[in-house]
């Protein structure tokens, strides 16, 4: 049963997800909204072989082999070994595992009594980067991807009484990886998210969309997808607080289409309502906080709720400064966006893969507008038709996950790719189209960098800009270039001069606190050498054409294996308008006037 929210939507796609990935006994698309369920969690300490050399896959290590005759010994065992903390990245939490990159094997036990007409799930909210899972020694399949939701259904496989789950986790760079092999963040790996056993009923439902209609500002159009072996049934959604009630049928394939309209009070960064919607069919029910609001380019403006606004954003890592660790929960995603607001934003791009559910969820409820993107990051083999083929599934992931959230206005489909890439161009496009079929309603965009900066201006050329609506654009003058004239003198040649353009990067590096030195030398790291990066940048943002927001890297300085400069970065980006203590640097003022007269 495959149960993938394009696939109930589009005949065309639910063959290529069939085709394209029966082989692998891949996971399933998590269902949506998991955490709203009734779930029994396996999150908590897991014990853990660390497997630097993969020896593990020959020593079959599902297997738990025990020395049976006295002759008998075996030298991977989980039994008086460490253990590990899920969810969590295993990099944060033993000083042996700080840098590593490989193979760490999970294992964890549950007891379970099997039920008649229900049905049993494993789901991961997400693991980095390779997963395979087994249970009772048996293989059940794998996923591939570090920052989204997949599930595995285990009715049958499952026993009475005690089960064991062995997760082999990998998080080695792959050349045909998304991302590749190259980037700027630390690569944590593990059971980063939550784990979570989820029983059904026979048949349930596993996904709906609920938004408005795009261009409208009070009509929902959406769908609602059951999965099992009752297909046809009666479904309702309700929303008490407005005394809506709209009944449907589910046809052969679990679908119903849904259209209702009501007078919603619409979100908005100063509004952001969120009704309480409930879902039922005959055999399950659903609840989740939703949102309506409308999203959309006109002319060279970005109108929400069909008023033009200025997006008014920061780029953060999924990253707990203080812990120098993935952000994992609810606090974590409070205090980076707690931080997002007092800088007097209204949106903040979460880069540069998915970030975990709670960080979308309370920027939703704070009135943060949400950029979600895909690891397609840089170097990417688009030549290779599995690399696209993974670049397709993991856009589906996030969108399946997160469509429901009105605070997510922003799918970006990829971030500083070459374009003389071979098959970029054919593969980022596919994907565009792809995207716009799954979800019409939020705006596409793609992150460029390849622009040409000459004679004080900027020649932004790549075609890739003609098919997304807003043009996103990373640009680093003060930093990695020089000025060429005076920055309010920039002048603009755009491939697309109609669109919306987006500074979605631009900013330099300062250690808080260095303030010896020459000032005016990058070498110092200087907070007023980055200060005057915001200054001129700042002066330039006033030559931009149809500029619709400006997104500075980053928030807080974060970990990095590319940043060793011993004395300034010792491992950190330090790019950030905050050190990883919370300490504001200079060209956090500079910031927060902005926005504040913005
Ligand atoms: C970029 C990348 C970002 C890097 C940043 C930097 O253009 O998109 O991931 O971390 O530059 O600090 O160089």
């Amino acid at each position: 049963m495959i149960s993938n929210n394009a696939i109930a939507k589009h005949g065309v796609l639910t063959c290529f997800f069939i085709l394209l990935f029966v082989d692998m006994a891949t996971a399933q698309m998590a269902m949506i909204s998991a955490a709203e369920r009734k779930v029994t969690s396996l999150n908590g300490y897991w014990d853990v072989i660390i497997d630097p050399t993969g020896i593990g896959d020959w020593r079959q290590v599902w297997l738990e082999h025990k020395p049976e005759k006295k002759s008998d010994f075996f030298e991977y065992s989980f039994q008086g070994g460490p253990q590990l903390k899920v969810p969590g990245d295993f990099n944060s939490q033993k000083p042996e595992l700080t840098y590593f990159e490989g193979t760490v094997w999970y294992k964890k036990q549950f007891n379970y009594e099997p039920k008649k007409g229900k049905r049993l799930f494993i789901y991961f909210g997400a693991v980095n980067y390779r997963t395979d899972v087994f249970l009772n020694g048996k293989k059940i399949g794998s996923h591939e991807g570090g920052f989204t939701p997949f599930q595995f259904e285990i009715s049958a496989p499952v026993k009475a009484g005690l089960n064991t789950i062995i997760v082999k986790v990998n998080n080695t760079r792959y050349q045909n990886g998304i991302p590749g092999k190259g980037y700027d963040w630390l690569n944590y790996g593990g059971i980063t998210r939550d784990v979570n056993l989820i029983e059904t009923n026979n048949t349930y439902i596993d996904d709906y969309s609920i938004q408005l209609k795009k261009g409208s500002l009070n009509t929902v159009l959406g769908w609602v997808q059951l999965n099992g072996e009752r297909p046809r049934q009666n479904i309702s959604i309700n929303i008490p607080e407005l005394n809506l009630s709209y009944h449907a049928k589910t046809n052969d394939e679990g679908i119903a289409k849904v259209e209702f309209s009501s007078a919603f009070k619409l979100w908005s960064p100063s509004s952001p309502k969120l009704y309480r919607l409930i879902i039922e069919s005959e055999t399950d029910t659903v609840a989740d906080d939703i949102g309506f609001r409308s999203i959309e380019v006109k002319g060279s403006k970005i109108m929400l709720n069909g008023k033009p606004v200025f997006l008014k954003a920061v780029n953060i890592h999924e990253e707990n400064p203080y812990k120098a660790a993935r952000a994992r929960n609810k606090e974590d995603a409070l205090l980076l966006l707690n931080a997002a607001k007092k800088l007097g934003c209204n949106m903040v791009r979460l880069a540069h893969y998915p970030h975990n559910e709670n960080m979308v969820k309370e920027a939703e409820k704070m009135g943060l507008m949400v950029w979600s993107e895909i690891p397609v990051y840089q170097h990417i083999e688009f030549a290779d038709t599995v690399v696209t083929q993974k670049m397709e599934r993991m856009m589906e992931e996030m969108i399946k996950r997160d469509k429901n959230r009105c605070g997510v206005i922003i799918w970006s489909l990829s971030n500083e790719t070459y374009p003389s890439a071979p098959n970029r161009n054919n593969a980022l496009i596919a994907l565009t189209k792809k995207c716009r079929n799954v979800d019409s309603t939020r705006l596409i965009t793609h992150v460029i960098n390849s622009q040409q900066y000459e004679n004080n201006t900027f020649d932004v050329w790549d075609t890739l800009g003609r098919y997304a609506d807003i043009v996103s654009i990373n640009e680093y003058v003060g930093w990695y270039t020089p000025w060429q004239g005076l920055p309010a003198n920039t002048k603009w040649k755009l491939i697309c001069p109609e669109k919306p353009v987006f500074i979605s990067e631009f900013g330099g590096e300062a250690l808080y606190g260095s303030n010896n030195g020459p000032t005016d030398e990058a070498a110092y790291w200087t907070e007023a050498y980055q200060a005057k990066i915001y200054t001129s940048q700042v002066a330039m943002f006033g030559t931009v054409p149809n500029l619709c927001g400006v997104c500075p890297w980053l928030l807080f300085d974060y970990r990095s294996l590319g940043r060793m400069h011993p004395v300034y970065q010792k491992g950190y980006n330090r790019k950030g308008l905050l050190s990883e203590k919370g300490e504001k640097k200079k060209a956090w003022y500079m910031m927060k006037e902005y926005y504040s007269k913005k």
